[in-house]
């Protein structure tokens, strides 16, 4: 496994618990090792790198989103950044279709359901759902995780494709540029959310593009909680102004707003983008081979951001 490869390697301290480091935490980490492997809720701010003397050269972060890492300020502090690219595509655009899937046909509320008893019996418009098969999603990043989630709709699901983006990309398959957030809005049944998060993409699915989607259409968001307006979505939900979403990440993870969870147009995923072992480990071991080229083989990581 990657602690015993890790151990190989190098001497390892693993963290204690599952909880993100404080920022007193960071700083010892920064000045007692020769690198640090950050995960999610690690907030490595400019202030961490500002009070810290680091004596490590370098953070491989565990995962491909690196929007809690300020790279430039760790930079700054003679930090190289990396992180795991490649590794977690797949588990992603997987995980992009189960709330795609369970959002259109309304399966978390036909389990819910069920468990509470409520079931009363198929009929011939018992709890229709949206129908995938010919629909056009939208994807705004068209990336790795983007391009892997535009191939499951394309070649899986027969939907149409069409995406966000300044410079159209060459694809091996048909799929509409759009260089307008909202006229693609308006133009899908399904819009995925697959850009990555950080202050440049805070806030790009306001109130203004969720109204330019249609009443029946679906929001995913796999990518960062803050890409989305969340207290806007949630009026566009209540409203009935878009037919509902499916949630894997959140603006302050992990709480969840009460009025989403009230919701029943909604699914709830506890940011499981990546949660497979094989991707977990590769996630581990592409973050190694980072930490390997620098540390012992004095190269450039291959993964550097
Ligand atoms: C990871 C993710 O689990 O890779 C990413 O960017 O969002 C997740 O799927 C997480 O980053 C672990 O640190």
């Amino acid at each position: 496994d990657v602690a015993a490869q890790a151990r190989k390697l190098f001497k390892v301290t693993m963290r204690e618990s599952n909880a993100p480091l404080s920022q007193g935490e960071m700083i010892v980490a920064l000045e007692g090792y020769d690198a640090v492997m950050p995960t999610l809720g690690d907030a490595f701010s400019a202030e961490v790198f500002v009070k810290a003397r680091p004596r490590a050269v370098m953070l491989a972060n565990f995962g491909v989103g690196y929007n809690h890492i300020d790279v430039a300020a760790a930079n700054a502090k003679g930090l190289i950044v990396s992180n795991t690219p490649g590794a977690v595509t797949d588990a992603t655009a997987d995980t992009a279709m189960t709330l795609m899937l369970m959002s259109a046909r309304r399966a978390g509320e036909g389990e819910r359901m069920v468990r509470a008893g409520q079931w009363a019996g198929w009929h011939p418009t018992q709890m229709l759902g949206l129908h995938l098969t010919g629909k056009t999603v939208g994807i705004v990043g068209m990336g790795r995780i983007g391009q892997a989630i535009a191939r499951r709709c394309h070649f899986g699901f027969g939907m149409k494709v069409a995406y966000f983006t300044r410079s159209p990309k060459d694809l091996e398959f048909e799929a509409v540029p759009y260089d307008d957030l909202s006229k693609l809005a308006a133009a899908v049944d399904v819009l995925v959310l697959a850009v990555p998060g950080g202050a440049e993409t805070r806030h790009l699915i306001d109130a203004d593009v969720l109204a330019a989607m249609p009443r029946h259409a679906h929001l995913i968001n796999i990518a960062r909680g803050d890409v989305v307006d969340e207290d806007a979505l949630i009026a566009a939900l209540q409203g009935g102004f878009i037919g509902g979403a499916g949630l894997d990440v959140y603006a302050q993870e992990p709480h969840v707003p009460t009025a989403l969870k009230a919701l029943e147009n909604v699914v709830l995923l506890p940011h499981l983008g990546t949660a497979a072992l094989e991707v977990r480990s590769d996630m581990g071991l592409m973050a190694l081979r980072n930490l390997r080229a620098v540390l012992i083989d004095g190269q450039d990581a291959p993964n550097a951001v």
